[in-house]
This record gives structure tokens, sequence and C-alpha cells, in this order.
């Protein structure tokens, strides 16, 4: 009997329980636990039903992703056929209630449709997740699914992949109980109920009243695929699941199964399963630091001070609350406090609006953020978080200021997003006390958090930001305090390339077209439109001091600058905005450019879509091995989770260093080369670049050479 399942008898009823803790995932030896279990459950004589139910903090979130990773790198035979599985579920000649808590996710729930019934605590949550792994369900989800909550429901389930909660499953017919209090008991009391009742306990397969017909579903069919190009763009399983769903209604069961098989297999086999499955990992091993492990000591977080109640001051008080923690908001002046008091209700409004949030949830949340004009009650405070205008000594002063009122273990964070966090770190008295924890704006949205540590910050205090971080659900990346740290460091020559590009003949519109065609969430433009030209010109200021005699800048921004055209904000920059936040082609400005590149004296042609591409992702890429070589990033993967989370950069292409081991290191490097010799010493190819393509190595071959360093085991991946 497998170590991975256990059961027991209660009253007539076998208990079937995975026991695979993290998340009780199917893998091996728990399909076959199960099955072993229920065979015995159908010869049992005593045994009159049977319930299912995953122990520890959740039912089974799914197919082992390991497995598939193996398959889909055709290093294993994957993740195991469960049809045998499935089918003696549903074909036991005695009623199989399965009993839901936390996730059933993808070949969780698949498992959960075969029994007879449903039953889950309050909290439960319920999906078909696969398409985030660019995949199908492979465990005859989607000849299920639709059986249960009908075509159209079944379909939004599928390619959005976002869970439903217990409530919304019932109303759709996905589950057929909520149950208060002790699960188990209660799914053991309702499985005698149903066993005493004599059943028929149909089998889900038969359920085909809520499938229509080919022509009633045609137009969902159709409405589905366009949602699918809409919310997916560029993504091929969210298109494909809709034709397993297709399958679904036109075939009879066995052969939409085998259907949903040759789909699966064949989303397993591409580069989009690839790469959202490293995504996958990527995103959880960052929170594996070198030199942390769990026995690290954290600080505890009751109460937070913030400093600074502007755009990012209140993003960042809102994310404190929304994690029940106590926020002092602190700021100069009356009017500005109330700016960023009045900024926060908005926010929490328009969250009720969207019924993301209940009113009195808004309320309990409006409550734990305390607006302060003066460092009083910050004695009390665990953390403070400095939100301040992007100023060195302001920032400075600002430290000075809490260094003397704050508690001895106080972590005292910055939020800065360029500034360097020693310099920051040395205005205390405590350096070792003074992290770096980035938040991107809009803070209560954006999921990612960059932790930076300074060359003095206690490895207690990293612990900390990163245990934070993880608490606020944000995805927390540690990375080492350089200019810009890894994401904006990364950006700087990327927005520096575009903008030689449209010098050099494309346009704003062109450049931001081939980055959207790419699958990039935003054009640069747009982007730099967004954050404001003049923040954007400071940054060029700070970098030209940097140059070298000769060395080439980008020669328009401050003629848009220079022009008020501060994008957003004043209604203009690259483009033109009426509505505040679509971009308008604008042919001032593409003038503009023109007049000034003749002016320089730069010869003028027309790019193609490629050459664009190359350009503003080699030079992103070269600039993140730069990061990689001189450590200021622990993983490859890191700088993946970083764009993906923060710079709208598409998962499915796995991230810029994923996507630079897809297109091949050495024809980057080839290209980066070419570059060099056109355009100069910006060029010049990365160190640990040129090394990994000599060695013939990627970026993911170096992670997993480095893993050990960094975790003390060989993946963490
Ligand atoms: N397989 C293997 N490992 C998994 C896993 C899975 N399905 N889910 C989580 N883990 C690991 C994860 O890597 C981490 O490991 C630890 O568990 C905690 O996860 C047949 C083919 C369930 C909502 O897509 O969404 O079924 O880093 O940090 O924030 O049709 O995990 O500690 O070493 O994310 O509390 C479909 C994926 C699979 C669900 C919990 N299922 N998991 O979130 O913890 S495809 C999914 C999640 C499939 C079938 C198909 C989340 C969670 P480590 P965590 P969490």
């Amino acid at each position: 009997m497998s170590e991975l399942v256990k059961f027991s008898v209660e009253s007539g009823v076998e208990v079937i329980t995975v026991e695979n803790p993290p998340v009780n995932a199917l893998s091996p030896g728990v399909p076959e636990g199960i099955a072993e279990s229920i065979g015995r459950a159908a010869d049992g004589a005593s045994v009159r039903a049977v319930v299912l139910i995953g122990a520890g903090r959740t039912f089974v979130a799914g197919a082992d992703i390991k497995q598939l990773e193996e398959q889909a790198h055709g290093r294993g035979p994957g993740a195991p056929n469960l049809h045998q599985l499935l089918k003696s579920i549903e074909d036991c000649p005695k009623p199989v209630v399965v009993a839901i808590h936390g996730s059933a996710l993808g070949g969780g729930l698949e498992l959960a449709m075969a029994g007879h019934y449903r039953v889950a605590s309050p909290d439960a949550q319920a999906g078909q997740p696969e398409v985030n792994l660019g995949i199908i369900p492979g465990a005859e989800g989607s000849q299920r699914l639709p059986r249960l909550v009908g075509v159209a429901a079944a379909i939004e389930m599928f390619v959005s992949g976002k869970a439903i909660g217990a409530s919304e499953a019932v109303r759709l017919g996905l589950f057929d109980k909520i149950i208060e209090g002790d699960l188990r008991a209660g799914a053991v009391a309702f499985a005698r109920h149903v066993a005493e009742s004599g059943g028929p306990h149909r089998r889900t397969r038969d359920k085909t009243e809520k499938l229509g017909s080919p022509e009633s579903n045609a137009a969902i069919l159709d409405a589905g695929r366009e949602r699918a190009r809409k919310i997916r763009r560029n993504m091929i399983a969210p298109l494909r699941v809709i034709d397993a769903v297709e399958a679904a209604v036109a075939l009879p069961f066995e052969e939409g199964c085998r259907r949903e098989r040759e789909i699966v297999e064949k989303c397993l086999a591409g580069e989009e399963a690839r790469a959202l499955i490293h995504a996958f990992f990527a995103e959880r091993a960052v929170s594996k630091v070198r030199g942390i492990s769990k026995e690290t000591r954290t600080h505890s977080i009751r109460m937070a001070g913030v400093i600074g109640a502007g755009t990012m001051g209140t993003g960042i008080a809102m994310v404190l609350a929304n994690a029940g923690i106590t926020v002092l908001l602190k700021e100069t002046d009356q009017a500005a406090l109330d700016r960023g008091v009045a900024s926060v209700r908005k926010n929490y409004e328009s969250a009720v609006h969207k019924a993301r949030l209940t009113a009195h949830e808004m309320e309990e949340r409006i409550a734990l953020i305390q607006p302060q004009l003066t460092y009083s009650s910050f004695g009390d405070a665990d953390i403070i978080i400095e939100a301040v205008f992007e100023n060195m000594s302001l920032k400075k002063q600002v430290f000075g200021e809490i260094d003397k009122i704050a508690k001895g273990d106080c972590v005292l964070a910055t939020n800065t997003s360029t500034l360097d966090i020693d310099e920051i770190a040395g205005a205390t008295s405590r350096p070792h006390m003074v992290v770096g924890i980035h938040f991107f704006s809009p803070a209560h949205v954006m999921r990612l958090v960059e932790v930076v540590r300074g060359a003095r910050t206690d490895k207690e205090v990293i612990a900390t930001a990163m245990a934070l971080a993880k608490r606020l659900r944000k995805v927390g990346v540690l990375v080492g305090n350089c200019r810009g740290f890894v994401g904006n460091r990364m950006m700087l020559p990327y927005m520096r390339e575009a903008q030689f590009l449209v010098e050099e003949g494309s346009t704003p519109s062109q450049v931001d077209q081939a980055l959207y065609d790419f699958g990039i969430a935003m054009g640069i433009f747009a982007v730099d439109d967004m954050g404001g030209l003049d923040l954007g010109w400071r940054v060029l200021q700070d970098t030209k001091r940097l140059l070298k005699p000769g060395d080439r800048t980008p020669l328009v921004l401050e003629k848009l600058y220079d022009a008020h055209r501060w994008g957003q904000k004043t209604g203009a920059g690259w483009y033109r905005y009426e509505d505040g936040r679509t971009p308008i082609r604008d042919p001032e400005v593409e003038a503009l450019i023109e007049t000034t590149a003749e002016q320089a004296g730069i010869a003028r042609r027309s790019i193609s879509k490629e050459e664009i591409i190359e350009r503003c992702l080699y030079v992103m890429i070269n600039e993140g091995s730069r990061i990689l070589g001189e450590g200021f990033a622990q993983r490859a993967a890191d700088i993946d989770t970083i764009y993906i989370t923060g710079y709208g950069f598409p998962a499915y292409r796995g991230g810029p260093m994923w996507y630079a081991d897809t297109v091949g290191l050495s024809k980057i490097y080839e290209r980066i080369l070419e570059f060099h010799r056109e355009h100069g010493e910006y060029w010049t190819p990365a160190p640990l670049l040129e090394r990994l393509v000599r060695d013939r190595q990627t970026f993911a071959a170096f992670d997993a050479a480095n893993e050990q360093a960094v975790t003390g085991s060989p993946e963490s991946q």
C-alpha cells in the first residue's frame, strides 16, 4: 500500500486519505494508492460508501508538475494516464464522495469529478489551471466539467485558468454540498446518507443534459475562442482546450477523452508548455536564498510605519493593511495626508465596486491605516518603509530621523527604485537593519517586489523582508545593490535602444507594435509615457554623467521634456492622449525625431520587426548576463520571474533569460557582436554570456550548476 495514501473504515464508510505534502500532488504512488483503495472498497462487503479526502492544507492540487516537466523536456514518461483510475472510481458500486478543502486543481478536480458526489468546506476552491502551464486538462476534465457546469461555464474556467469558490461551484452544479465545521465527519455522514438513499449514483460521464448540441454550442465555442484570443493573447493552449470541449459536445465520452489526450500530448511537446512550467517553478524558487534557511530567525511584523503618502506610499499601506498589519501612514502636512487617505479610500471603493471586496472588509482595512503627521507612534513599529520622493538627500534625512525613533529590532526599509541602499543605510547607526523593499507601481496591484540586499544587511533582515513579501501575497525576489537593481538596470539599455531605433528610422508605434506582437504587455514608449518622461529625463541626466566622451546618448527625450511633453500626465509624450490612457500616434513627434536625427547626422532606414525585437531583447539579455555574472541576482530564473511579474514580459516565453536559451545563446552572441561592430561599446558582450557560449552552456544549466551553492540542494526548480 502506498505510503502516500491511507485508508480506514468508519461505520461502513471507507475513508481514503491522500497524504503527499505540501499540496497532495498526484506524484508516483498516489494514483496507485487511490486505485488500490477503491478496489478494496468495491470488494469490501462491509463498505457501503467511500470518502476521498486530502490530508494537510489542501485537497489534491493536480498532477505532479515535476513529471510534466520531465515529459515536456523528453526526459521522462510524464504524468500517468489516469483513465483506469478515473473509470474505477466512476464505476465503483459504492457511492464515492469526494471531500474538498483548500484547492482542488487540475488533476485534483478531475479526480473529484470522477466521484459521484463532491462536498466541500466553505473556503474550498476548484479550478482547471492547466493553460497556465501551456497545456490542457489531461485527466478527462475537458469532458467531465462541461457535463457538470455546462459548456460556457466550463470554457470560462478552462480559458481563464482561475479557480472558483465553493458557493459558485455549488451554484454551477460542480459541488453538491458545502459542509460547515469538520469536513471529514460531514463527508462521512453525507456518504452514509447517499448510500442509504440507494442511489442511483450517477456517473458524471452519463450526465449529458448540460452539453447541449453542436448547433446550440457553436456560438458559445466561437465566443470562447474570441475570449481566449483576448485574455490569452498569442497563446495556444487556451484555444486547444476549446477544441477538447468541442469534442465533449460532439463525441461519445471515450472518444472525447482520446481527443483530449492527443491535444495534451501535443501541448506538452511545445515551447509554450516548457516556458510556462519553467515560469511556475522559477516563481517558487525565488524564495530560496543563499545562506538563509527555514531556521533563520525572522522578525514578527504586527505594526508597520510608511513614510510618504504619495502614489507608492498609499499603495504600500494598502498592501500591508490587506495582510492585517496595522499601518502608521505619515506625511509632512495635513493636505498631503488627506490626499493620501482619500486615494486609499478611492482605490478600495473601486475594489468593492468590482466585487473583489465587501464594504465591511474595506472599512476594516481602512481602519488599520492610521494617518500621522509626527513620528510619535513609530517607536512601536516592527518595520518602517520609506516611500518619499526619489532624492538621495531627502531619503538620508528621513533615515536619520527614523534611526532616532525606531526600536532596536525595527527593520528599516526603503522603497527606492534606483538609489544606493548602502549610502542610505550610512545615514543610520544600524546599517545592518536597512534593506531595500522595492514595490512596483501601483503597489497594491503589481505582484513583484525586489528585496535589495545592502552590503551590511543582516540575513535575519533579508529573511524578514522575504517572508513579509510572501505574507503580502507578493513575489519577493532577492537582488543586489547595483544601479537600478535588476529590473530597472535591464530596463535602462532596453529604453535607450528603443530610442536609438526611432532615431535610425523606426517610429515609437512601430517599435511598440513589434514588442506587443512579441507578447509584451505594453510597448516601451507607452510605458515611458505612463511612468512620466520627467522621470525618464532625470534618469537620463544621471546616465549621461556616467558616459565616456563620444558615447552615444538618446537625443529626442530631452526635447520632449523641454516641450513639457511628459507623457500621460501632461496629455502628450511620445504619443498624444485624449482619454488620458490610450496612446495616439503623433506625427509631430515623428517629425521631431526625423529632424533631430538629421541634425545629428544619423542615417535613417526602414527597420524590420525582427531587428526591433533583437535589439530590444538582446540588449536586455546582455545586461541580465552582466547582472548574473556580477552576482546581483541568484539565478537567471529570478530575472525571468522579475520580468514576468513586474515588467509585463509574456510568461509563455518564460522570461528574457529562458527566451534567450530557446533562441540559442550562440545565435544571440553572434548578433550582439554584429551590433557591437555597428553601434559601439555599449554592445560589448557580457563576460558570462561569452563564457556560456564558449562552454556551449545555457542559462538553465548555469542555474542548475549554481543551485547547490544557492540552496545547498542540487535543484530548487
Ligand atoms: N506539482 C508539483 N509540485 C507542486 C504542485 C504540483 N501540482 N503544486 C505546488 N507544488 C509545489 C511548489 O513547487 C512548492 O514547492 C510547494 O508545492 C508549495 O507551492 C492531469 C496535467 C496549490 C495554489 O497548476 O497553484 O493537473 O517551492 O508555493 O502559494 O489535467 O501551488 O516549496 O519546493 O505554490 O500555497 C494543475 C499548481 C497541474 C496547481 C498552493 N495544478 N499549484 O499555492 O504554495 S497540471 C496546478 C498551485 C494537471 C491534469 C493536469 C499552488 C497552490 P517548493 P506554492 P501556495
